[in-house]
């Protein structure tokens, strides 16, 4: 019962013996064969009679259900009439976090495509790839970003925001606010996530039409638990899974709505939240503790759950939120293979340096090298399995993300004994320095709490003597001195704060932090200076 003609993404799923094990083991995980999320997402709304409530919001306008649902049904007229989509197509989509996005995302998911949000920071470079590796055919992309496709293997591209006479808009003013969905099968692939590249080199997650609703059953169902009157806002662009759980399927799950910005650095978000009366934030630990410093504005807004995910967040950054806002931070870990969140702690259950707990629906155990579970307290590699997890689209590093049925993290973990989780490191950032293990993140929490640090990332530089040794990369707040006093402070203040043994014996300064444009820092970048 599969309704994709067009068979590459089922071609390309990792073959049976290499998939982790799906669980679903609560009640709301029954899903039936055949399943659209779109449906579920946005259709079944205006069917139940919410079309009048807002689905999306800008500084400027708002989107009823009803009418993001007109305008998906008229895209996808668009996409299949006029551009030939087939079911199983991949389509690239290309935009800032804006209403067309979303609409564009439903048109091809309704059709039966599956689609293939890039970040818009993206050049023709990296594009290019995206198509390589996704087969991809078909765009839908705003108009001020269309540059960077301009050579680029596309068969079919249409842009919006444009008054040219082959936009969008045009297409979809010939058609109806009507679309039978296409009944595609819950196990069907929808949507193609690109990891964020801290490694550099991009693979394909793929992810079922069952998944996005199985994602929405889970994190925000049980930790979030935001309602219908909620209004979402964040950073997190529509192409990490992260901004698209986030900022689309996890408001629209429950009827609430969602504020879409084009630009977020922290003024933005603050305006943003000021002028929608947002309540429930979502951002990057970076983001956090910039924004803190709006702390006196932020108590004034409607503002009532905060969310970070991305990458850890340190117990001085929560603090920090806390102290400024009142608000306890809500920390998850999720991965792009994953979907989503899950590891983590509401405000009531939040502890300090931990992520939290595992959430329902998943698994996660810590575990040794030969995969023995290892005792409370232990740090080991972090797997977990869910009723999501890890399909690299024809990639041979599925083998090393899922082994035995479960999916394999890439992060050292310890858990305590009562099943709260404690991030140390990348499995890969651990540095070992004259036998000692040292985990990058710990040093860089310790220097984040000098006056005189804005930004750090610490890595491993091999060293004669030592194996390794500490290397901190450092960007000064404005007004302090980048000279060797400095490294010596900084160097004197983590030998007081965290084991003499882990401080940086090697600091350098630099002008800004290599980071994603998710926020990550990009450690590999780091060890290529
Ligand atoms: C790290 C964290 C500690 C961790 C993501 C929420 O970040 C997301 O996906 P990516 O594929 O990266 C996954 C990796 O990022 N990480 C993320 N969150 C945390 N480490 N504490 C955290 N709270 O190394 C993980 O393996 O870019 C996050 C939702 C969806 C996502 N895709």
């Amino acid at each position: 019962m599969s309704a994709h003609v067009d068979t590459f993404a089922r071609d390309n799923l990792p073959a049976a013996q290499f998939l982790p094990e799906f669980r679903f083991d609560l009640p709301t995980l029954q899903f039936p064969a055949q399943l659209n999320c779109a449906h579920w997402l946005l259709d079944r709304h205006v069917a139940e009679g919410r079309g009048e409530r807002i689905c999306l919001r800008t500084l400027t306008t708002t989107v009823t259900y009803a009418q993001l649902l007109q305008q998906a049904n008229q895209i996808a007229q668009a996409l299949v009439i006029d551009m030939g989509l087939v079911p199983g197509n991949r389509v690239l989509l290309r935009a800032a976090n804006t209403p067309m996005l979303v609409a564009c995302w439903f048109a091809v998911v309704k059709a039966g495509g599956i689609a293939v949000t890039t970040m818009p920071m993206l050049r023709a470079k990296e594009l290019n790839s995206t198509i390589e590796i996704g087969q991809i055919s078909h765009a839908l992309c705003d108009d001020a970003l269309v540059a960077e496709l301009s050579n680029s293997t596309l068969k079919h591209l249409k842009t919006f925001n444009t008054c040219g006479a082959d936009s969008i808009e045009n297409a979809m003013k010939k058609y109806g606010h009507a679309f039978e969905n296409v009944a595609t099968a819950a196990d069907e692939t929808c949507l193609l996530a690109f990891t964020s590249g801290t490694t550099g080199v991009p693979k394909a997650t793929m992810h079922f039409h069952r998944d996005l609703i199985a994602a929405c059953a889970c994190w925000p169902a049980h930790v979030l638990r935001a309602n219908a009157d909620d209004v979402f806002i964040g950073s997190p662009p529509l192409a990490f899974t992260f901004g698209l759980g986030g900022l689309v399927l996890f408001p629209m799950a429950m009827g609430a709505s969602t504020v879409l910005l084009e630009k977020t650095s922290p003024a933005h978000l603050l305006e943003g939240i000021e002028t929608c009366g947002a309540t429930v934030l979502l951002t990057a630990p970076t983001s956090y503790r910039a924004l803190a410093a709006h702390g006196a504005a932020l108590k004034k807004t409607a503002l009532r759950k905060c969310v970070s995910a991305g990458e850890a967040l340190p117990a001085a950054t929560r603090a920090l939120w806390q102290a400024a806002t009142g608000i306890t931070l809500i920390d998850g870990i999720g991965a792009t293979e994953m979907l989503h969140i899950f590891i983590s702690a509401d405000e009531i259950d939040a502890r300090p340096g931990a992520t939290g707990k595992v959430v329902p629906g998943y698994q996660a155990q810590v575990v040794d090298d030969a995969g023995n579970v290892v005792a409370a307290g232990i740090v080991g590699k972090l797997r977990v399995k869910g009723p999501t997890g890890c399909r690299y689209l024809n990639d041979a590093r599925q083998t090393q993300y899922v082994r035995d049925g479960w999916n394999y993290t890439g992060d050292a973990y310890l858990m305590d004994a009562d099943g709260y989780f404690y991030y140390q490191a990348r499995t890969d950032d651990m540095i070992i320095s004259a036998g000692y293990n040292i985990a990058a993140p710990e040093v860089e929490d310790a220097l984040l709490q000098h006056p005189a640090v804005a930004e750090c990332g610490v890595i491993g530089v091999a060293d004669d003597a030592r194996g390794q040794i500490v290397k901190a990369y450092v960007v000064l707040r404005a007004g302090y001195a980048r000279d060797a006093a400095m490294i010596e402070a900084l160097q004197n203040f983590a030998k007081q704060n965290i084991a003499p043994y882990k401080y940086p014996r090697a600091v350098q300064f630099l002008e800004t932090m290599p980071r994603t444009e998710t926020g990550k820092l990009q450690r590999f970048r780091l060890h290529a200076l």
